[in-house]
């Protein structure tokens, strides 16, 4: 009996387990956060529930961009430029009512007085916690991104952003020459030394999980796509120090964040970019991940998926629906759902032919 390189690869990476991680998503129009000329919504953080009422936050910004180089250190160089970031609310989900601003931009000199977006939520002992990334002008190729905090008593906020970042990237790497280009390297540095993006925070094992997307300095493209990948920063304290761990980069893959907790571990959708793109994960320790399914790559862009405060009694339940979005024309909301159909189908099957 002879093994092909197929079957043994299968066999070493354990592909041939139980279908209970796999899935198919559907996106749905919602109301309320459509598409609407001249200005763009994207990147909502998870959603959670607060009596009867859902909270979405997200980045909204106005008008078009321009791209860098344009000569004019003020113009809109990407639409999560000049952002602030909004909540808007739902009783079922699918109607949604845009409230107010969260949390708006630093004032002139600080870090954060360019642009705060893409938003997580955490609620946390009575209060509510947003991460976040942000900007300091100008926006230029090689600026670093930084990630930071801020609280309010109430889900509507008014939230008050730390005066300092919480994360920022690890700047190990070393530019060549001083034309503002981020693929000129004379060396790379850490996976993270040019940006930390998308936190998500969790309070996991007595402690505070930062995940979070890291770009390094000269980005390079291999087997799989764009090299971006995702690191943990861990804190005794919510408002930290953020230790990076060790064993960082904990993927080798993905895009957007997107964890939930399952089993006493923590699972991730990972989409877009690298070899294990399109792939659910999980970790039982948060931090050494496997491939427990490989789903179509029709999946919901940067997920924000419902966080229920029951524990869940299957692995997907924690990324049952929730709402991402949709980049045609100006950026905007929709709602996703999974669909286990497929493994549905097979289980109930009584015939096999
Ligand atoms: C997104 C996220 C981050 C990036 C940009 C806005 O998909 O990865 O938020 O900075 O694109």
């Amino acid at each position: 009996m002879k093994k092909s390189a197929a079957t043994i690869r299968a066999e070493e990476r354990n592909y041939f387990q139980s279908a209970e991680w796999f899935c198919t998503f559907t996106t749905h129009n919602i109301r309320g956060l459509e598409q609407e000329e001249g200005i763009h919504r994207r990147d909502p953080s998870s959603v959670i529930l607060v009596g009867d009422t859902y909270y979405v936050y997200y980045s909204k910004s106005y008008g078009a961009h321009v791209g860098f180089g344009s000569g004019d250190l003020s113009a809109k160089v990407f639409p999560w430029d000049y952002s602030e970031i909004w909540v808007a609310t739902s009783k079922d989900g699918w109607d949604w009512q845009e409230q107010n601003v969260a949390l708006t931009r630093g004032e002139a000199g600080r870090f954060d007085d360019r642009s705060v977006f893409t938003p997580e939520i955490l609620k946390y002992d009575g209060k509510y916690f947003l991460v976040y990334q942000t900007v300091q002008h100008p926006y230029l190729n090689r600026s670093f991104e930084n990630i930071a905090i801020a609280v309010s008593d109430n889900p509507l906020g008014p939230f008050v952003g730390s005066s300092e970042p919480i994360l920022t990237p690890s700047k190990d790497g070393q530019w060549d020459g001083d034309e503002d280009n981020r693929l000129n390297i004379i060396s790379k540095g850490s996976f993270d030394s040019h940006k930390v993006h998308d936190p998500l925070l969790f309070h996991y094992n007595d402690k505070f999980y930062l995940y979070y997307k890291g770009k390094s300095m000269g980005e390079e493209i291999y087997m799989g796509g764009r090299d971006t990948m995702w690191g943990v920063a861990i804190a005794d304290n919510i408002f930290g120090p953020y230790v990076k761990s060790e064993y960082n980069p904990v993927t080798n893959s993905g895009h957007e964040t997107c964890l939930w907790q399952y089993d006493g571990g923590m699972a991730a959708f990972l989409s877009t970019d690298g070899v294990e793109k399109n792939t659910i994960q999980f970790a039982p320790d948060g931090i050494n991940f496997e491939i427990k399914s490989v789903i179509p790559p029709n999946g919901p862009i940067a997920p924000g998926p419902f966080r229920s405060d029951e524990p869940s009694s299957y692995p997907l339940e924690g990324m049952k629906w929730g709402l991402s979005h949709k980049l045609n024309g100006w950026g905007h909301l929709v709602r996703f759902e999974i669909n286990t159909r497929q493994t549905d189908i097979y289980r109930n099957r009584t015939k096999f032919h």
